[in-house]
């Protein structure tokens, strides 16, 4: 079954690549970044079926919008390790809108760090090559780009082959896609092999599909410097970057969507989407880019702060309980189930007087608890007790 609709996409895929509309036709896309399928799926279900969901709204996005292909640029998955069922969801939803978008929409992705990477500490797989994408590639799912920075420049990157599922670059109407696999975190001298193997003056639209970041962008964390881009610039009309997830744009040019869902605390408060792309033709290319919003799950932060010192456990969860219920009760999203995504996260912070060691919190429980009697989802826990206090306790 499998085999067949896969024979079926290959043969309208490749159809499709052949420039059969006119030189003035525009294109469209979407470009979506660091879904980090996998996220949360031994401590979460409902969180883990959040970024299944991401997925599913992109996807939804593609069809609604009519797109003609739809870039990935790294972290798909969050790790080499996946869950079997949600693996199954994931490869049944890729199915499903192949079929609903009439095989007509490719989908373009790249390996970034974390699809390459291990969860847990030890043998490195780095160099083993493996990666769901490869996985889903295989399948038809997905066209996966990489290319071969060693070669010739006219051999780096090849034309994507639809039977042996291998290439660097694909062609889609006016766009020419180039992509490369993770080339760590400052590609710098990559750079400039990448520039050598991309086409000069061609006429095509040029799209470079990569994962890193650009210092500056976010705080203390390590990336490509501006200035070592511009010699790309002559050559690519679109940088699709994935890696920060925190969205941004520079100079009409760069672009990076961010993280699709919160894979950690902090891209709740990240500016983060897709972005929808149209290019048209005059004279020379004009772009539109539009940035959507994806329905994220939501969160919450509260702080409770205790003005005595709890002995008892069991009293101090019930404090924290009562409290909580107080001041969710202005909610009127009781009734709703955990998968809809308005039952928020709870990023809760406790302060005031540090708990007697009897009665010393176990975040684990704690959270489990307060999941089964308040409608949140899940329950980050900050205990950022006062050292002062602490202190005078010594004394007394
Ligand atoms: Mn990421």
């Amino acid at each position: 079954m499998l085999m067949t609709s896969a024979k079926v996409f290959e043969t309208n895929l490749e159809h499709l690549t052949k420039n059969q509309y006119g030189y003035n036709h525009s294109i469209k896309f979407i470009h979506a970044s660091d879904i980090h399928l996998g996220s949360h799926q031994y401590r979460n279900d409902y969180r883990a079926n959040d970024f299944i969901f991401a997925l599913d709204e992109i996807l939804s996005l593609a069809v609604i919008h009519r797109v003609d292909f739809l870039l990935l640029g790294g972290d798909v998955f969050t790790s080499l390790e996946m869950l079997p069922g949600k693996l199954t969801k994931i490869v049944n939803l890729l199915t499903s809108f192949k079929k609903v978008s009439k095989n007509q929409i490719l989908i373009i992705a790249i390996e970034g760090n974390h699809d390459i990477r291990k969860f847990s500490r030890g043998v490195r797989f780095k160099k083993r090559g493996q990666s769901w994408l490869k996985l889903l590639a295989s399948l038809g799912l997905i066209i996966l780009l990489d290319a071969e920075l060693d070669g010739a420049p006219e051999e780096m990157f090849k034309i994507y082959n639809f039977q042996t599922r291998k290439g660097g670059k694909i062609q889609i109407k006016n766009a020419m896609i180039y992509g490369t696999g993770y080339l760590g975190e400052n590609p710098e001298d990559e750079l400039l092999k990448i520039k050598e193997g991309i086409v000069k003056d061609d006429g095509y639209f040029h799209i470079l599909l990569q994962h890193f970041g650009i210092e500056g962008q976010m705080k203390r964390v390590p990336g490509v410097r501006y200035e070592k881009l511009i010699p790309l610039k002559d050559r690519v009309n679109y940088l699709a970057l994935g890696h920060y997830h925190l969205q941004f744009v520079l100079d009409d040019w760069v672009y990076n969507p961010g993280s699709s869902e919160s894979a950690c605390t902090i891209d709740f408060s990240f500016n983060r989407g897709i972005f929808l792309v149209s290019i048209s033709k005059e004279d020379k290319y004009i772009k539109k880019v539009k940035k959507i919003q994806l329905s994220n799950r939501t969160f919450r932060w509260e702080c409770i702060y205790f003005q005595r010192q709890f002995k008892d456990k069991e009293k101090l969860y019930a404090y924290i309980t009562q409290e909580l219920r107080k001041s969710l009760s202005t909610i009127s999203y009781f009734d709703l189930e955990p998968s809809n995504v308005q039952i928020p996260v709870l990023l809760l912070t406790l302060k005031g007087r540090r708990p007697f060691t009897k009665g010393k919190i176990k975040e684990k429980e704690l959270s489990k608890l307060l999941c089964e009697n308040l409608p949140v989802v899940d329950v980050r826990i900050y205990q950022k007790f006062s050292n002062f206090l602490k202190t005078i306790d010594a004394f007394v």
